[in-house]
């Protein structure tokens, strides 16, 4: 039946759906705004739940696409449309491979959330944000 619950919303999956499914966020590549840098990063779990602690796992690479290993990440979230960001502070890990763990993620609220990535490395600083919509409901 999970085969058939995933056709159906990718068959009919549009706006205003909250099937499950339709919320998926996948693994995704998000440019840093001066363009230095790609984030590769999928939420754990996917979808990411309503009000509850998701993680996430980030890679920063280089233009080659090669990792980052001298890099470090900051990572915060906020609904640019009503003005907060999230009630937690998450907290990063890096993995010295280019790798992030991020973890205490939460969106207390539906609707559509930017997540921020902010590298830093030496002194050049830049940001990627990912557009996310926000949530299942249980
Ligand atoms: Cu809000």
């Amino acid at each position: 039946m999970p085969v058939l619950l995933l056709w159906l919303a990718a068959g009919c999956g549009g706006a205003g759906s909250d099937d499950t499914a339709s919320y998926a966020v996948g693994e995704q590549d998000v440019a840093t705004d001066g363009g230095t840098w790609t984030v590769h990063w999928a939420p754990s779990p996917d979808p990411i739940p309503l009000n509850e602690v998701f993680s996430i796992d980030a890679t920063v690479l280089d233009g080659s696409g090669a990792p980052v290993v001298d890099a470090s990440l900051v990572a915060n979230a906020g609904m640019g449309s009503h003005g907060h960001g999230m009630n937690t502070v998450p907290e990063t890990t890096a993995g010295g491979d280019g790798t992030f763990l991020i973890e205490g993620m939460l969106f207390h609220m539906t609707g559509a959330w930017q997540i921020t990535f902010d590298i830093t490395q030496g002194d050049q600083l830049e940001r990627a944000t990912a557009e996310v919509t926000c949530c299942a409901t249980p």
